[in-house]
């Protein structure tokens, strides 16, 4: 037997074979209403991707002028709509005011404390314009880029779509990273202003954000000249004379008035910070016609949006989901994009549930840790609520392990919603692989199929495709209108990452996503984790969702998280940290029978060598686990490597003392 290392694909173990179609009366009445219609779209995009994309870019969005080509591609470098002139914020607000959209909710907003705000378009735009003559005012030129480390307030929106109006490129840091992470991504991209808030109420406590402010511009990034701060939480903060203004001093005075500033489609629209497993995090760089118009399209279809639809992605605006699926996607298509600051905590743990029902949320878009812990949580809490105006879930961020998916189904979708569990990254700008909830059958862990226009496969490591249902490295074939342009100041990174790791496929340059996945004889994608969180077992490359998802089909587990770890004979041998649901408690028993367990979802080969009871996984703040930390802990090293990732990095050495 030829041990599937030595083939440089990555084995598939899972099986799940459940199928949910889409119900007839949801079809009927979505924009994409069967599976035909999705091929016919997929074939005209893949036949001529050019000519696909033109139409669209033509029928759905405002340009100043028309471009003089759809597609100039020379690898790894694309533009989309060369010479186009169009603006974001124009397409997100101005034209919707010479409709009835005008005084149609554009944003409502929830607090953690409870209070509350609705921005009607007309508002919105308002709001805007006062606040990108502000960034006028203090010097911002079309091409400066702008820091913003706020909570998730409107102002937090306004502040991004002032600054693609006035062609300003945004970095959002996320508002949970520390003073050290912001100066980092400030000094990176020369920010000269930056917008913030005192502090932001998160988990019943105030985070103090205007103060790591302070601390990163103590310790660098002198680019930085202005500081803008909300007033949120009220709590005391030092203002530096001549540095920092109150927001809402600047904003009372500033003029309603600001034309939409006309650009290039290929100007940069933002720079969004994304860490890799190793070196400093990487400068993701959007540009701006691309980027709107497949936000647009991904929007549109995907969440199925109507006019009349509340529409809540849970993410935050500091993460590219917040970017594309709270504040672009949404408002180009005249949405209601619900916003809400709080995340369940223990004096509220469904507090989601509260917001659905008061804003009778017709869409949900959230994560897979969400889900598990919303799991963990019981289904009292969702029961207790009236959540009968849902009718569509999404699901983005990780694997979502088969159990969480059925449970997400039938508690919370009350088995009538269908659920798009979307795969994409900061660099893909929009969802790449997912089903069309009115056309495609579902199945419990899968991503199902790219959007109409992107062409994935599965390859080895030699760039050729691999069989049917064989585990390889997920690439994309051709380039995609909002796919990142580089890697801020760093264009030989950019080649490094993503082009270089897998040699030209049919002579032509493929983008290597870093995930690893199979494809099924449907031509259904199945993403299998991080290719660096692949194990080697006796010779069988296993990725970690698999294993994952068969210990938290077992009734005790809440999560789990499974590494490699050396093995004088396997090579490696597979280490499993696993935290339980509430009613349940570590005993050998338990160990024993988990380990079987996985032996009989999987197979003998799958066995964990060793089985580790957690309290909790150490996390991203956007909620992945992070497995370079556990590979060290099981391997009993010390734990080394930059750790601000990490939300609450005391994790790792109560992990490190129980080993
Ligand atoms: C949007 C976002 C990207 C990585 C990606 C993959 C993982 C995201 C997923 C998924 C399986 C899904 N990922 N969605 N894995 N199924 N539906 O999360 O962007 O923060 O850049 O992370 O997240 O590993 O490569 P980003």
């Amino acid at each position: 037997m030829v041990a599937s290392s030595e083939k440089n694909t990555v084995e598939s173990i899972l099986h799940e074979d459940r199928v949910f179609p889409p119900a007839a009366d949801f079809s009927n009445n979505a924009h994409i209403k069967s599976l035909q219609d999705y091929e016919q779209l997929y074939e005209k995009a893949k036949s001529d991707p050019e000519t696909f994309w033109a139409e669209l870019a033509e029928q759905e969005l405002h340009w100043f002028q028309k471009w003089d080509q759809v597609l100039d591609w020379k690898p790894p470098f694309a533009k989309w709509f060369v010479n186009g002139k169009i603006n974001m914020s124009y397409n997100c607000l101005d034209r919707h005011l010479t409709t009835w959209r005008r005084n149609k909710a554009a944003i409502i907003w929830e607090g953690e404390p409870g209070d509350s705000r609705t921005l009607t378009y007309g508002e919105l735009h308002r709001e805007v314009c006062q606040f990108a003559n502000v960034l006028k005012d203090m010097g911002v030129e079309k091409g400066d880029r702008v820091g913003i480390y706020m909570p998730m307030v409107p102002e937090a929106a306004i502040a991004m779509l002032a600054c693609t109006r006035i062609g300003a490129p945004h970095s959002v840091v996320f508002g949970g990273f520390s003073a050290e992470a912001l100066r980092d991504r400030l000094e990176d991209a020369e920010a000269k202003v930056v917008v913030t808030a005192d502090g932001g109420f998160r988990k019943d406590k105030i985070v103090p954000l205007k103060s790591e402010v302070d601390k990163a511009l103590e310790n660098g990034a002198s680019s930085v000249q202005k500081v803008i701060v909300i007033q949120r939480t009220k709590q005391d903060i030092t203002m530096v004379s001549g540095r920092d203004y109150w927001w809402h001093d600047l904003q009372k005075d500033a003029s309603p008035k600001c034309d939409a500033e006309v650009m290039d489609s290929e100007d940069p629209l933002f720079i969004l910070y994304t860490s890799g497993s190793t070196g400093k995090p990487k400068g993701v760089v959007h540009t701006t016609g691309g980027y709107n118009l497949y936000t647009h399209m991904t929007t549109k279809w995907i969440f199925d949006l109507k006019d009349n639809d509340v529409y809540w992605c849970t993410a935050d605006v500091g993460w590219i989901t917040g970017h594309s699926y709270i504040v672009y996607g949404p408002l180009s298509n005249g949405a209601t994009s619900l916003m809400y600051e709080g995340v369940p905590r223990p004096s509220n743990p469904g507090c989601f549930w509260d917001v659905v029902e008061k804003y009778g949320v017709n869409v949900f878009y959230t994560a897979p840790t969400a889900i598990r812990a919303f799991i963990k949580m019981g289904e009292e809490l969702p029961q207790a609520r009236d959540l009968s105006s849902l009718r569509l879930l999404g699901t983005v961020g990780e694997p979502i392990n088969p159990e969480a998916w059925i449970w997400y189904h039938r508690v919370i979708g009350g088995e009538k919603c269908p659920i798009v569990d979307t795969w994409w990254q900061t660099e893909t700008g929009g969802v790449m692989i997912t089903p069309l909830p009115g056309a495609t059958p579902t199945q419990p862990g899968s991503a199902t199929r790219p959007f109409p226009g992107i062409i994935a496969d599965v390859v080895d490591q030699n760039g050729n495709a691999v069989p049917d249902n064989t585990g390889g490295y997920l690439v994309i074939k051709h380039p995609w209108p909002s796919m990142l342009r580089t890697v801020y100041n760093n264009p030989e990174r950019f080649q490094k990452t993503y082009w270089d790791p897998i040699p030209e496929v049919e002579g032509k340059p493929v983008y290597f996503a870093g995930d690893s996945a199979r494809r099924d004889e449907k031509g259904y994608f199945w993403i299998m984790g991080r290719v660096d969180d692949v194990m080697n077992v006796s010779g069988h490359r296993l990725g970690s969702m698999e294993l994952e998802s068969a210990l938290v089909s077992h009734p005790a587990v809440a999560e789990a998280s499974v590494v490699g770890v050396p093995h004088e004979i396997k090579g490696e041998d597979i280490y499993a940290f696993v935290t339980l649901e509430d009613h349940y408690s570590p005993s050998n028993e338990l160990n024993k029978e988990l380990k079987q367990h996985v032996v009989s979802e999987i197979g003998a080969i799958a066995r964990p060598g060793t089985i580790q009871f957690a309290e909790a996984l150490p996390k991203t703040r956007s909620g992945k686990i992070v497995r370079r930390f556990l590979r060290q802990i099981a391997a009993d090293q010390d734990i080394v490597g930059d750790k601000s990732t990490v939300v609450d990095p005391s994790v790792l050495d109560k992990l490190r003392e129980k080993v």
